[in-house]
C-alpha cells in the first residue's frame, strides 16, 4: 500500500473503529478527506509573504470537494485503486451531497477563481458566509417546483477547520454576535500552494440565559442564540435580484466586517499603526455589491482604531478596494433604504455620510450640477453600486460587451467622471473541474495528442486544432461523446428515473430560471418542432433530447410558471407516440454543480439564448465549449468572444443584437408578430387554449399576458421572445440538419475545444492579479 492509502485505513480505524469493506459512505468520505487534508497541512500553514488579495463574496459555490482536492493533490488514482481493491465502487462519493453555498454563476465563478489562484501561486483568500442551509433542494410535484432545506452538514464537514481563536465581534444596532471562522484549504493543482477560504458563522455572545430558564421561560432563554444564528442560517435564493431585506443587510455586514476586522488586525499586528503600506499589503475585490459595506467599515476601522483623519483613510480605502459588476439589470443594482441602513448599522452610517460629503465636494469642483445620478444617498436610498465605483480604484465588467454596456449605457455618468477606473475582465472557468475531472475520457484524448500541459496552461489547447482535420480523432471524439451520454443516462436514471435515448442529439439548457435567460423561448421552439413534425412541415429531423435544468427563486412567480409549462410540454411530447421517437423533453430536478458535471460533457448543443445585452457573461457557455458542444446562442455576454474565437461558422448564432434592439425598442409590437405569424400564434396559444394545463393556477394566462400585454412594471414581451422566435427555430433546425453529417459536426466540436484556451479562469485570475491587485 502507498502511504496515503495506509493513512486512509488508519483514519477509518482511529476515528470510526471500522475498516475499508465495512465503512459507510459517510465514514469513508470523512476519512479520505481528513487523510488528504493532513497531506497538505504544512503547506497550508506556511505564512504568506508579500501582498495578499482578498476576494469578498456572499457566495462560494465550490461543489463537491473530495474529487477536485484529490485530483489537485495527485491522490485521485491511489484513492480509487484502494476503493476498487476493497470491492467499493470508486464513484461512491457521488452520493455525498454538494455543498451549495451559492446560487449560480456568481458563486461558481468565485470557486473557479480560488482554484485558479492557488494553482498559479497567487495568494488569494476567499471570505464569505458559512450558511447553515445552502441553496434549497428542488423536486417537482405535478410539474411544479417544491423546495426543501439543504442540510449539507449532515455529511460532516471534513474540509473545514474551526478557528475559535480568531472569532470577532460584530455590532448591529439591535444585537451583537460572534463571527466564528471556518477555514477551508484551497489546494492548487500539484499541491504546491494552499490558500484559504474563510467562511464566517454567526454565534451568540451569550447563548443561554439561565435566569430565564429557571423562570421556565424556555424560548426566551435561547432567544439570543436563535437571533444570532439566524444571520448565517440560510443563503438567499435570489439570483441577480435583491430583496432589500433586513436580514440580508445583516448578512452582508456580518461577513464584510468580520473579514475587514481580521485583515486590519493582521496588518496592525505586523506593522503597528503606520497604515501607509496597507494598500500595498492587501487588495480587496468586491464580488458585486454584496460586500460593499466593507468600504465604510474599513473607513471606520482606520479612523477609530487607526486614528486617521478622513482624507488619508479614504485614500487607503480607495487604493485597497476594487469592484466587479455582474449585472446591468436595473432591478439588481442594490439599494438600501436609509432608515433600514441607519437602524441596522448605526455605527457605519456616519462613514457613508462622510463619503457622500466628499463626493458632493468633488462634483461641485467639477461643475456637475445634476447630482441625482451620482449621490450615494438619494431619495431616501443608499446606492451600493455608486459607492463601489466611487470609493474604489477599479470597476470591471465580466465580458467585453458587458463592460461596454456599463460604460456607455448603464452607468455612463460614472464612466464620464472616472474613465480610467473602468476595465474588462472576461470570466473564465477552471479546466481542472470542468474538463480534467468531469470528462476524463476527453481529457485523456487531449493529453494523448498534445500532452498534459493544458491542465495548467490552457492556451496549449490551440495545438489540438490540426486534429480537427484528422478523421480518426473525429471518430474517437464522437465515441467519447456517446460514452458521456451513456454515463449521464445512468446518473439521470438514478436521480430522476428518466430513461434517456442516448442515440439522440443532446440539446441542453442549464442555468437559473430567469425571464431574461428565456427558457420559455426554448420551450416555444420545442413546441414549434413538435407541431412541425406532427403536421408534416418538418420532414427530416434528427432525433433530439431537449434537456433543462433550473431552479427558480421561491418567490419568483413567473419563473415557477415557466417550470410548470416546460414540464407540461415534456408530458405532451414524451407521451405522444407520433413524435416520441424523434424527440424527448426532460427537466432534471435539483440541477446543481454535480449534475452539471454529468450534463455538460454529454451535450452536443449548448443553449445560450438570453436577450442580447442581458447576460453579463455566462460561464456555462465556456464549460460546454471546452467539452465540445456547439453554442446555439445570441450575441450576448461571453458568447460573443466564444464564437469569435471558435469561428461563427462553427456555432449557431441567431437573433437581434444589442444595436438592433436599441433601434426598435420604442416601436416593438409583439401583438403584430402574434397576429401575422401562425407558428408564433400556435405556440403562444398553448398557454391559454387548454393544450397544456397549469392546474388552475392562472400561471399560463399570466405568462401569455406578460408577452402580449406587458404588466404594470414592464412593456409587452420585454425580453423579445417573439422577435427572436423564428430566427431561433431556423438556427436550431439548421444545427439539427448539420448533425446528420456527424463527421462534419465533430470537426466543429474539435475546433471549439481547440479555441477554448482563453476561457480558463487561470487567464482571468492572471489579469486580475496583474492589472488590478498588483500581486
Ligand atoms: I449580480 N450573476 C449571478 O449569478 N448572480 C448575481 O447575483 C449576479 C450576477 C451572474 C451573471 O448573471 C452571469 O452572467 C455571470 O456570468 C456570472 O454572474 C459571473 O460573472
Amino acid at each position: 500500500m502507498q502511504p496515503f492509502q495506509e493513512a486512509i485505513v488508519k483514519k477509518l480505524k482511529e476515528e470510526y473503529h471500522t475498516e475499508l469493506g465495512k465503512a459507510t459512505t459517510k465514514q469513508l468520505y470523512n476519512a479520505v478527506s481528513k487523510a488528504a487534508l493532513e497531506t497538505c497541512w504544512d503547506t497550508w500553514q506556511k505564512p504568506v509573504t508579500g501582498k495578499t488579495a482578498c476576494y469578498l463574496s456572499a457566495e462560494f459555490l465550490v461543489g463537491r470537494l473530495i474529487h477536485s482536492n484529490l485530483l489537485n493533490l495527485g491522490l485521485l488514482g491511489e484513492t480509487e485503486n484502494l476503493l476498487k481493491d476493497a470491492g467499493i465502487n470508486p464513484n461512491v462519493f457521488e452520493d455525498v451531497e454538494d455543498d451549495a453555498l451559492g446560487n449560480g454563476g456568481l458563486g461558481r465563478l468565485a470557486a473557479c477563481f480560488l482554484d485558479s489562484a492557488a494553482t498559479q501561486g497567487v495568494p488569494l483568500m476567499g471570505y464569505g458566509i458559512r450558511y447553515r442551509y445552502g441553496l434549497f433542494k428542488q423536486h417537482f410535484a405535478y410539474g411544479c417546483q417544491q423546495e426543501e432545506a439543504d442540510d449539507w452538514l449532515s455529511w460532516g464537514d471534513p474540509w473545514s477547520v474551526r478557528r475559535d481563536d480568531e472569532k470577532v465581534r460584530i455590532n448591529f444596532g439591535d444585537q451583537s454576535v460572534w463571527a466564528v471562522p471556518y477555514d477551508m484549504p484551497i489546494i492548487g493543482y500539484g499541491g504546491k500552494m494552499v490558500n484559504t477560504l474563510r467562511l464566517w458563522q454567526a454565534e451568540a455572545i451569550a447563548p443561554f440565559d439561565f435566569n430565564l430558564f429557571n423562570e421556565q421561560k424556555y424560548n426566551d432563554s435561547v432567544q439570543q442564540k436563535n437571533d444570532a444564528e439566524a444571520i448565517s442560517a440560510v443563503l438567499y435564493p435570489n439570483d441577480d435580484t435583491d430583496a432589500g431585506k433586513r436580514l440580508r443587510l445583516k448578512q452582508q455586514y456580518f461577513f464584510s466586517s468580520a473579514s475587514l476586522q481580521t485583515i486590519f488586525a493582521a496588518y496592525t499586528a505586523k506593522n503597528g499603526t503606520d497604515y501607509s503600506k496597507f494598500a500595498d499589503t492587501y487588495a480587496v475585490q468586491l464580488n458585486d455589491t454584496h460586500p460593499t459595506v466593507s468600504i465604510p467599515e474599513l473607513l471606520r476601522l482606520l479612523m477609530t482604531q487607526g486614528h486617521l483623519e478622513f482624507e488619508p483613510a479614504f485614500q487607503i480605502v480607495q487604493k485597497t478596494f476594487a469592484y466587479t459588476n455582474h449585472t446591468i439589470m436595473a432591478e439588481a443594482l442594490e439599494k438600501w433604504s436609509l432608515s433600514l441602513f441607519q437602524s441596522v448599522l448605526p455605527e457605519v452610517y456616519p462613514y457613508v455620510v462622510l463619503l457622500q460629503n466628499r463626493l458632493s465636494n468633488e462634483l461641485v469642483k467639477k461643475n456637475i450640477a445634476e447630482t441625482s445620478k451620482y449621490n450615494l444617498i438619494q431619495d431616501g436610498m443608499i446606492h451600493m453600486a455608486r459607492m463601489a465605483i466611487y470609493a474604489t480604484h477599479s470597476t470591471n465588467g465580466v465580458a467585453k460587451i458587458h463592460t461596454e454596456i456599463i460604460k456607455n449605457s448603464a452607468l455612463p455618468e460614472w464612466y464620464a467622471l472616472y474613465p480610467e477606473r473602468f476595465n474588462n475582465k472576461t470570466n473564465g472557468v477552471t479546466q481542472r473541474r470542468w474538463l480534467a475531472l468531469c470528462n476524463r475520457e476527453l481529457a485523456a484524448f487531449i493529453t494523448d495528442r498534445i500532452g498534459n500541459g493544458w491542465i495548467t496552461d490552457f492556451a496549449q489547447l490551440e495545438k489540438l486544432k490540426p486534429y480537427a482535420e484528422d478523421a480518426a480523432s473525429r471518430k474517437q471524439f464522437l465515441q467519447i461523446k456517446r460514452t458521456k451520454k451513456d454515463q449521464l443516462a445512468d446518473y439521470m436514471y438514478r436521480k430522476d428515473n428518466f430513461g434517456l435515448n442516448t442515440g439522440n442529439i443532446f440539446d441542453i439548457q442549464v442555468k437559473r430560471l430567469h425571464e431574461y435567460k428565456r427558457q420559455l423561448l426554448n420551450a416555444f421552439s420545442i413546441l414549434d418542432i413538435y407541431f412541425g413534425i406532427k403536421d408534416g412541415r418538418i420532414k427530416e429531423f434528427n432525433p433530439t433530447t431537449f434537456i433543462f435544468g433550473a431552479k427558480a427563486a421561491p418567490g419568483y412567480y413567473r419563473a415557477k410558471g415557466i417550470i410548470k409549462f416546460i414540464n407540461e410540454v415534456a408530458n405532451l411530447v414524451n407521451y405522444d407516440n407520433d413524435v416520441n421517437r424523434k424527440m424527448q423533453v426532460i427537466f432534471v430536478s435539483n440541477y446543481n454543480v454535480s449534475y452539471a458535471e454529468k450534463l455538460i460533457p454529454a451535450a452536443d448543443l449548448s443553449e445560450q439564448i438570453s436577450t442580447a445585452g442581458t447576460e453579463a457573461s455566462g460561464t456555462s457557455n465556456m464549460k460546454f465549449m471546452m467539452n465540445g458542444a456547439l453554442t446555439l446562442g445570441t450575441y450576448d455576454g461571453a458568447n460573443i468572444e466564444i464564437v469569435q474565437n471558435a469561428g461563427e461558422e462553427n456555432n449557431y448564432i441567431f437573433g437581434a443584437r444589442v444595436e438592433d434592439l436599441e433601434k426598435i425598442k420604442d416601436s416593438y409590437d409583439p401583438k403584430k408578430l402574434y397576429a401575422e405569424q401562425p407558428r408564433i400564434k400556435r405556440v403562444m396559444d398553448t398557454l391559454i387554449d387548454g393544450t397544456l394545463t397549469d392546474g388552475g393556477t392562472g400561471w399560463f394566462q399570466e405568462l401569455y399576458n406578460s408577452i402580449l400585454e406587458g404588466a404594470s412594471w414592464h412593456k409587452p414581451d420585454n425580453y423579445y421572445l417573439l422577435l427572436d422566435f423564428l430566427p431561433y427555430c431556423d438556427a436550431r433546425l439548421q444545427a439539427n440538419k448539420d448533425y446528420a453529417d456527424q463527421d462534419a459536426f465533430a470537426k466543429k466540436c474539435l475546433l471549439n475545444i481547440a479555441a477554448a484556451g482563453p476561457f480558463t479562469s487561470d487567464r482571468t485570475i492572471q489579469q486580475y492579479a496583474e492589472e488590478i491587485w498588483h500581486v
